[in-house]
């Protein structure tokens, strides 16, 4: 196993129309979730990583299950919960440039597990554990077990891979700050947006912030800048690694799971840290390429032809 992840994936509904969401009778179905496309980011580029979670038992739990399985991605430790039902989500697209998010998940199944539903022996496999910022914002429970996980993680020599997801709509920006912050002492490798930098720490220049979450405790920051790219900062170094063009944004969510799920397979192929933050912009913008939160995950041969593509290159 190279990578761990924890976290909820909820059934996607995509309006077929864009608007208010009053107005939207027609919907494609597809499944989302950080951790699973980072999961599934990260299978698709090769690797092996497994999936920690629960869905109800219900039919479109079940459906969630053979497609994020049908990627790859170990599911043998994702609980079905016969008392609480899987989680939902809808994309309300008002226009190409305002996507929201509607969430029906307080109570699913995944919000209701506990450290007890941690098997050690599992995670300790791992080299990597994968820890999202939405996981902890789902229930005391979460939280308590992500902690559990990160400590597991510590016992058993695992890096700790944090990407903070702040979900202003999941709990109260007090809670967020403390708890974020918490777990970012405690990971090797925090993934932050310049954003949730400011958000944690008050401060916009991506230099300074670097310095802020390396002295908090990370061995390594990748502090995203959006098209710009992402800098990397370790205790001696920073620079910038410029992100690509894309023409046209089609749907925006999941380029970050998917610049994790990049980098990470950057990390785990060895790659220097320069090389590894490109491979995560590549497939951050692949990404937003195409609509749906995993659809757009490349494959490795997808990412060279994109990062070695001539600018008047029409094939
Ligand atoms: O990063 C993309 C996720 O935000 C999306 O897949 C849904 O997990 C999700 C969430 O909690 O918003």
């Amino acid at each position: 196993m190279d990578i761990v992840t924890i976290g909820e994936t909820m059934v996607l509904f995509t309006p077929e129309t864009t608007g208010a969401m009053r107005y939207a009778n027609t919907y494609s179905r597809k499944f989302g979730g950080a951790e699973s496309n980072f999961a599934i980011g990260v299978s698709r580029l090769g690797h092996i990583a497994g999936w920690i979670s629960a869905v109800g038992d219900d039919e479109l739990g079940k459906a969630m299950l053979s497609f994020i399985r049908g990627e790859g991605v170990d599911v043998s430790k994702v609980k079905i919960d016969t008392a609480a039902p899987t989680g939902l989500y809808f994309k309300e697209i008002r226009n190409s440039s305002d996507i929201r998010i509607q969430y029906y998940r307080k109570g699913s199944a995944a919000s209701q597990l506990t450290k007890e539903d941690l098997q050690e022996s599992y995670i300790a496999q791992a080299k990597y554990l994968h820890i999202s910022g939405i996981t902890p914002a789902l229930s005391e429970n979460c939280s308590e077990m992500i902690f559990e996980a990160i400590s597991i993680a510590k016992k058993h020599g695992l890096k700790v891979v944090f990407d903070p997801n702040l979900r202003k709509k999941l709990w109260s920006e007090e809670r967020a700050r403390e708890i974020l912050l918490k777990i970012s002492a405690q990971a090797d490798i925090v993934l932050p947006g310049v954003a949730e930098g400011e958000f944690l720490f008050g401060e916009t220049d991506p230099g300074k912030l670097g310095k802020l979450f390396i002295n908090h405790g990370a061995e390594l920051v990748i502090l995203k800048v959006g098209a710009e790219g992402a800098y990397y900062f370790t205790k001696e170094e920073g620079q910038l690694v410029p992100g690509f063009h894309v023409d046209k944004v089609v749907d925006p969510v999941g380029a970050g799971d998917g610049f994790a799920a990049g980098f990470m397979s950057g990390m785990l192929d060895k790659l220097p840290i320069y090389e590894a933050v490109q491979r995560g912009n590549a497939v951050g913008a692949i990404v937003t390429m195409v609509n749906g939160d995993v659809e757009g995950l490349p494959e490795k041969e997808e990412i060279d032809r994109f990062i070695n593509k001539p600018e008047d290159d029409v094939s």
